[in-house]
């Protein structure tokens, strides 16, 4: 299996991401695959998720259901779905396997598949070729992108959600379960844009404000020239620095593309922002990355 080169961690620094083909083997890849087969076999979709209602009143509860659903899922495994897969009654228009957009945000914490590739040597030994001394895990999800209606990823950094000070203290670990490529919606970069700060933060509103999340900032329209285009075969990681801009395009194609994903985060010497959506909590901090 490969490890990351002097040449791949330059470019890592320089760039604000790169590509290690060959992370994992190919049953690794199958055995987070089959695992998540199971858990959709067995989930229970909540009713937020499922129904279309009628009224603005019923409208905003539906988006505060789902609001909260999503503030309280750091420490849980739960479902995201695609628009438009659920009929007015609540029923699947789609295959269930092929409904949802996500799974998150605690796989690493509660699958003890999912806890065992986090934790894996490989992982371990590239968090110490990147120099870290104390990385947690902050969060995991399982993306989809299904084929032909897989949601667009528009542009974003991943420090507008998870905020440390001072930045340069998360990273992204994106795994890919099949093969990511331009067809079926792979990532996209701008090299380099990791050395600009933040543009946009997400934050949970005060009490007693209207909705329970804001975003400050504004994110600038890049163009579309400044990005390039990154597959990854199955079994590859990219490695995804906190403050570079990246994207993905909706899937058209006929074929999905699996992920799974974390970031870790330097705890020393860092202030993770009490303002981000996602919070540890005494019952459950976020785990060393490091057994
Ligand atoms: C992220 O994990 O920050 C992403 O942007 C993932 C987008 C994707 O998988 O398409």
């Amino acid at each position: 299996m490969a490890m990351m080169t002097d040449e791949q961690l330059e470019k890592f620094r320089e760039d604000g991401f790169v590509a290690i083909e060959e992370f994992f083997t190919p049953q690794e890849c199958d055995s987070l695959r089959h695992r998540i087969a199971d858990i959709i076999q067995a989930m229970d979709v909540p009713q937020h998720s499922r129904t279309e209602f009628s009224t603005d009143a019923e409208e905003q509860l539906k988006a505060q259901g789902s609001t909260d659903y999503f503030l309280t899922s750091g420490d849980k495994i739960r479902f995201f779905f695609e628009k438009g897969v659920f009929d007015s009654k609540g029923d699947f228009l789609v295959p269930k396997e092929q409904s949802l957009n996500k799974i998150g945000h605690a796989l690493h914490i509660l699958e003890p598949t999912f806890k065992d590739l986090t934790h894996s040597t490989r992982v371990q030994e590239m968090a110490r070729k990147l120099c870290l001394q104390e990385p947690v895990i902050v969060q995991s999800m399982y993306i989809f992108k299904q084929p032909g209606i897989g949601g667009e990823v528009t542009p974003h950094q991943d420090a507008t959600f998870l905020n440390t000070q001072p930045l340069g203290r998360v990273i992204g670990f994106w795994i890919a379960l099949e093969d990511a490529e331009e067809e079926n919606g792979c990532l996209n970069f701008i090299p380099g844009s990791h050395t600009s700060g933040i543009s946009r933060r997400m934050l949970r509103s005060s009490p007693g404000e209207q909705s329970c999340i804001k975003f400050i900032g504004k994110e600038p329209d890049h163009p579309e020239a400044k990005f390039v285009t990154v597959p990854v075969k199955k079994g590859g990681l990219i490695l995804i620095h906190g403050e570079v801009v990246h994207k993905s395009a909706l899937n058209i194609s006929a074929r999905s593309r699996h992920v799974y994903t974390f970031h870790i985060m330097e705890s020393q010497g860092t202030l993770w922002n009490p303002e981000n959506w996602l919070q540890p909590s005494p019952a459950q901090p976020f785990p060393l990355l490091f057994t």
